[in-house]
């Protein structure tokens, strides 16, 4: 049998490198026979009846039927990439796990992830993100399943099929899709007022992050660390991103859920791809374990509580770097299995209620999600370190094992296989030996009474700007609600958290104020939790330079030198293809939205163009006092971007008339006219503080 050599377009071209699109050059069934024709079945005459016994097309249509498997109940839609964690050694005498010894290197996948909506659905919808890490050590896999939001809806993990139940769609029509703004879930937490905090944060810009790369992470429970001689101590993990956190406005994340549901799944692929790495820093509050997990009057086994860190620093203990992105997502973004069980020895767990109820959860879920037992066997959740387990058969067994005694005691196979031994005096790594008596009961303790402090301190710890994107939200969440009591019970406890979010929601909505059932008491707020303010790296931040029909001269120049900066250029031009400069056009005037750009350069005359392709909304955007000479959809982008808030940059004064044109004083705040050899370097120090926030209407 001749090979046939690869036919056009077999040998697939990514960022220049050529990869194979497929393991050998020539098509063979899932049994290794050659195939010669997989375009027509096998038939009686060329039109014909088809023949039952034609196994090519029985095998290809069987394995399609078969592709998909039950996404996530919650978390279905996520994005991952693989990292390196480096230990800082600053764990020191805090904790044995051997990846937190000094300068250890440790491989990782990360998956971030929306909570409510199915797996095609958009990523900017105002949503928790999941932020799980898997760190493959030599003492085994050690999974960090987190969150970006560091409290939780509930107390206890028998709430959560509750919570996830309300907060998905409706089950008789199933709308609306990956939302919290209808009657089922603001019902649920009004009813259940232990979620007033976590929905504060939902409502505040945290619900809707700017980019994977620019979100914090948290482990929500407090766990136990074991360090030397076998002390432990109580702490909270917190993943600190270089780049800062930031969000979208709600209109960008509304804007992207039709022009582009992939956002923040392409911005971390683009960034990874293009070398600006994502990173964050690992670290840890730490609490002394007295025996009563209690600190400031907050109780420590509550997830819907946090520790401010004024209170208590984040000390830090490493540095992760995502450098990969998958090469297959099903293969690794979508049969990636995490486990809050997954532990090394020197981490443990506390008893958190939430927690203790994941503990038996995440098992349960991949055996119908990955189809069996064996799912630690699929390649993106097998540890690197050896694993000598005693788990035999089941469906997808893919270990051919030896020996004939899988059960110990054994003489057969020589007694093996061993336990580990512990020097003397030391304590067994996994089981941190904590005295629990007491009665069985259902119940909470009476610290977990307070619902409505924590989400007062998070909402006070915001600029005002901030504070108004809070109001906002909320009068956008209830005025979507359709049942009057639902809406009114959830003003209550609005009045019980903050008379003046109270006060700005009631009036969105039309309705009376709450008289707060007990005086909101006082805070401190924490000024860590706000993200105005700060400056921060801009590496691969979006830059839009808008051109016309004519290339301006320099135009390769400022490419360049934004990119020296970090940042990625991306040029917008009437048409795609090169400029006359030899420049690539990266979108059109067709294509470009503001919500993809972090600022705007404008160069040159911006002049409509003769017979193009026009959306009729764009038309309708343009000024129409203005006898438009630019083209009306760089006037709708200038429109947005001034909304959003984004920096504007205008190069010479050609651009100042598409300005004009769309309603833009070349004097309001984040409006600049630039020398384009300065440009590169003013962007970066604009975009530092990631908006230009004095833009934003404060009431
Ligand atoms: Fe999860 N959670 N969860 N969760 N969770 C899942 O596991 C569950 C909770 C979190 O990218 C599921 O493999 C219960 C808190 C993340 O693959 C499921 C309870 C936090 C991810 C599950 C919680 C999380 C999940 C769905 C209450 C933040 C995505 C598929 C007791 C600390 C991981 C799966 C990924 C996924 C159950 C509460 C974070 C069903 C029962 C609190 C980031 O097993």
């Amino acid at each position: 049998m001749n090979h046939p050599s690869p036919q056009p377009g077999h040998a697939g071209s990514k960022h220049g490198t050529q990869i194979p699109s497929q393991t050998s050059e020539s098509l063979t069934t899932s049994q290794g026979s050659p195939i010669t024709d997989t375009d027509h079945s096998l038939k009686v005459s060329d039109r014909g009846p088809t023949l039952l016994q034609d196994h090519h097309l029985r095998e290809k249509i069987m394995h399609f039927d078969h592709e998909r498997i039950p996404e996530r109940v919650v978390h279905a839609r996520g994005a991952g990439a693989h990292g390196i964690f480096t230990s800082y050694g600053t764990a020191g005498d805090l904790c044995i796990a051997d990846f937190l010894q000094s300068g250890k290197q440790t491989e990782v996948f990360v998956r971030f992830s929306t909570v409510v909506g199915s797996r095609g659905s958009m990523d900017t919808a105002r949503d928790t993100r999941g932020f799980a890490t898997k760190f493959y050590t030599e003492e085994g896999v050690f999974d960090l399943v987190g969150n970006n939001i560091p409290v939780f809806f509930i107390q206890d993990g028998i709430k959560f099929p509750d919570v996830v139940h309300a907060v998905k769609p409706h089950p008789d029509r199933e709308i609306p899709q990956a939302q919290s703004a209808h009657d089922t879930f603001w019902d649920f937490v009004s009813l259940h007022t232990p979620a007033q905090a976590h929905t504060m944060w939902n409502m505040s810009d945290r619900g809707i992050p700017r980019s994977y790369r620019m979100m914090e992470g948290f482990g929500v429970h407090t766990f136990r660390l074991i360090g030397t001689g076998g002390k432990s101590s109580l702490v909270k993990f917190h993943w600190k991103p270089k780049l800062g956190v930031h969000s979208l406005t709600w209109e960008e994340s509304q804007l992207a859920a039709g022009a582009d549901p992939d956002f923040h799944r392409r911005d971390l692929a683009d960034a990874i791809d293009a070398g600006h790495y994502p990173e964050w820093e690992l670290g840890v509050q730490i609490f002394e374990d007295d025996g009563t997990a209690e600190f400031h009057g907050i109780d420590l086994l509550d997830p819907t509580k946090f520790v401010p860190e004024e209170l208590v620093p984040v000390q830090l203990l490493g540095k992760m770097v995502l450098d990969r992105n998958p090469s297959n997502y099903f293969a690794e973004t979508e049969q990636v299995a995490f486990h809050p069980g997954h532990l090394v020895p020197g981490i443990d767990v506390t008893d958190d209620p939430l927690l203790q109820a994941r503990l038996f959860s995440y098992l349960d879920t991949q055996l119908t999600r990955l189809g069996g037992p064996n799912f630690g066997q699929i390649p993106i959740n097998q540890p690197k370190n050896p694993v000598n387990d005693m788990l035999r058969d089941g469906f997808h067994q893919h270990k051919i094992h030896e020996g004939i005694a899988p059960y110990k005691p054994n003489s057969l196979d020589g007694g093996c296989p061993f336990m580990s031994q512990l020097a003397e005096g030391e304590l067994p790594p996994l089981e941190y030996p904590q005295r629990v008596e007491g009665e069985k009961v259902r119940a909470e303790p009476v610290s977990f009474s307070d619902h409505y402090s924590q989400a007062r301190l998070f909402y006070r710890s915001l600029s005002r700007t901030e504070q108004e994107h809070v109001k906002q939200a909320y009068s956008f969440e209830l005025g979507k609600c359709t049942v009057p009591e639902v809406r009114e019970r959830q003003l209550q406890c609005l009045a019980n958290i903050d008379a003046a979010l109270a006060q700005a929601v009631t009036q969105a909505l039309g309705l009376p104020v709450p008289e707060a059932e007990t005086a909101p008491g006082e805070v401190e707020p924490s000024p860590a939790l706000s993200q105005v303010g700060g400056s921060w790296p801009v590496d691969g931040r979006n830059i839009g330079i808008v051109i016309g029909a004519q290339a301006p001269e320099g135009h390769g120049q400022l490419v360049q030198a934004i990119k020296d900066e970090l940042m990625t250029p991306l040029t917008v031009a009437p048409h795609g293809g090169e400029t006359s400069a030899g420049v690539k056009v990266e979108r059109t005037y067709f294509t470009a939205r503001s919500i993809e750009f972090d600022a705007l350069v404008l160069v040159g005359d911006l002049a409509a163009v003769k017979d193009a392709q026009v959306p009729l909304d764009a038309k309708a955007g343009a000024n129409p006092g203005s006898g438009s000479a630019v083209d009306p959809r760089v006037v709708l982008l200038l429109q947005e971007a001034y909304r959003h808030s984004k920096a504007i940059y205008c190069v010479d004064d050609a651009a100042h008339k598409a300005l004009a044109t769309a309603g833009i004083s070349a004097d309001a705040p984040g409006v600049f006219t630039v020398a384009p050899q300065s440009l590169a370097q003013q962007l970066a120090t604009t975009l530092a503080m990631h908006r230009v926030w004095d833009r934003f209407p404060v009431s």
